[in-house]
């Protein structure tokens, strides 16, 4: 160790003036692992050193080096150790396959990340989340200097346990006892050490956030899912208008008012008291001529046998007319085989209720877990949920192939009198990391409708663009 720690300061990895750190921090200390490419001996003795730090109660399939320093490190472990690795695109690009993760794996293979060193444990985070993303598990991580900034505990919070070689503190007494470093810069490098020692993650939207629509289209196995967010890329609109008004010739005028601005139109067919057979295909030819989709707010909560037959008979055929239905999982997972029964063949999608906008209501914690849980079972018809906040999820990353709709917008936070929350499109969209915004009462009791639409459009389109980059 000894003899790599000087080894390391001798070709200036290491290096002692004052810098100025990429959070903005001025450090005393900068180490910069770029270089060992140029040294072919260090570069296969870190690997090896590497390597032999894992613990042998660590198991993996793959490996992954975070982007860029790490890339030859992993490359040089691959090989030496016949592992396979996959690469993680920084850009994801918006043409040819469009990938985030590069290279043949299967979900539920575990992946190890490599890294050269970890300060708050970000860059890490930002390779473990999207192989997460794809399905994979990433449990544990390895570095070559963890410079005890927090990194360890926040990896830890994320369910990724650090491994490293060397810790900042070790290296420093090396040089320190080698006469490499003077007395007064051990002082400077210590006192830096304590008063930046638990560094937290930057604040940075999880999972799915960096895809970007059409990337995630392709990610969706059902077709009415893929259509919406090819949709939604289309149009540049994440908005869906809650045509709650009170008669069918309300809601179609509307809808024919306000169609270019939206990805989606919600019904609540069951409140409009001159409703006629005819109603669907009303509706869906405004959709075809506007380009939306038809998401029917039915919210089925009974048992499978039932919400077939609610679905597709009675006096809505809500099954011939809507794309897209949702329903509560309260009665279990059979509501979803009874309604994929019917609406698969037809190429329709649902959205479970994961979490509500009003006040009080116990859709959180296990109730939305179990959500969860059934839509990645079904995500042949499952497309995605009614959410609220799924950026603060506990159990991992949110998964990019569904899509998130949240209810309860305005442009000014707040409620009504009956519970209903109101949040605003681009903290439910940029902060809170969902896809869709649903605006009822935002854009109906707005003095021109149309205008309203178009400003809620401008606003969760900005809102999805600037969480992209
Ligand atoms: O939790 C929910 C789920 C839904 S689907 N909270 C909701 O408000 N909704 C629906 O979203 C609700 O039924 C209504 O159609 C719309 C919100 O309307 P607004 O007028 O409050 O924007």
């Amino acid at each position: 160790m000894e003899s790599l720690v000087m080894e390391l300061h001798g070709i200036e990895v290491v290096q002692f003036h004052n810098f100025k750190l990429k959070s903005g921090i001025s450090s005393p200390m900068y180490i910069d692992l770029r270089r060992i490419v140029s040294y072919p001996s260090l570069l296969r003795q870190i690997s090896q050193l590497l390597v032999s730090s894992i613990p042998s109660t660590t198991t993996f399939d793959l490996i992954c080096g975070a982007p860029y320093t790490a890339l030859p490190i992993a490359t040089c472990i691959s090989i030496s150790n016949d592992i396979p690795m996959l690469m993680r695109r920084k850009e994801i690009k918006n043409y040819g396959t469009g990938k985030a993760i590069e290279g043949v794996y299967e979900e539920d293979q575990t992946c190890l990340v490599v890294d050269d060193l970890v300060t708050s444990g970000a860059s890490v985070l930002e390779t473990a989340l999207p192989l997460r993303a794809q399905g994979l598990k990433v449990t544990d991580a390895i570095v070559l200097i963890d410079r005890e900034q927090g990194g360890r505990e926040n990896l830890a919070d994320n369910g990724i346990q650090l491994h490293s070689i060397i810790k900042i503190t070790e290296l420093i007494d090396i040089l320190r006892r080698n006469a490499r470093v003077s007395e007064e810069t051990e002082r400077m490098v210590k006192l830096f050490l304590e008063q930046n020692r638990r560094l937290s993650l930057p604040v940075q939207p999880p999972g799915n956030f960096r895809f970007t629509y059409s990337e995630r289209a392709k990610m969706l196995k059902n077709p009415t899912g893929k259509k919406l967010f090819e949709v939604m890329d289309a149009k540049e609109s994440n908005l869906c208008l809650a045509a709650d008004v009170s008669t069918v010739a309300e809601l179609l005028s509307l809808a024919d008012k306000v169609g270019a601005e939206i990805c989606l139109l919600k019904t609540h067919v069951d409140i409009l008291p001159d409703f006629t057979p005819d109603f669907g295909s009303q509706l869906r030819s405004l959709a075809e001529k506007h380009n939306f989709l038809i998401f029917e707010d039915r919210k089925f909560a009974d048992i499978g046998n039932t919400v077939t037959m609610q679905y597709e008979g009675g006096v809505y055929h809500i099954l011939d007319w809507a794309d897209i239905v949702n329903a509560h999982i309260i009665s279990g997972p059979g509501i979803v085989d009874g309604l994929k029964l019917k609406g698969l063949p037809h190429g329709r999608g649902i959205l479970l209720l994961a979490e509500m906008s009003s006040s009080g209501n116990l859709a959180k914690g296990d109730y939305t877990a179990a959500a969860v849980k059934i839509a990645n079972d079904h995500s042949d018809f499952v497309i995605g949920f009614i959410s609220v906040n799924p950026a603060s999820w506990q159990w991992g990353p949110v998964n990019p192939a569904f899509i998130h709709l949240t209810p309860g917008v305005q442009m000014v936070t707040g409620g009504d009198a009956l519970g209903q929350q109101y949040s605003t499109p681009y903290s439910v969209i940029h902060d809170r990391g969902s896809d869709i915004i649903i605006v009822g009462r935002g854009i109906i009791n707005a003095a021109n409708p149309t205008e309203a639409a178009r400003e809620y459009r401008l606003q969760g389109w900005n809102a999805y663009r600037a969480r992209c980059i």
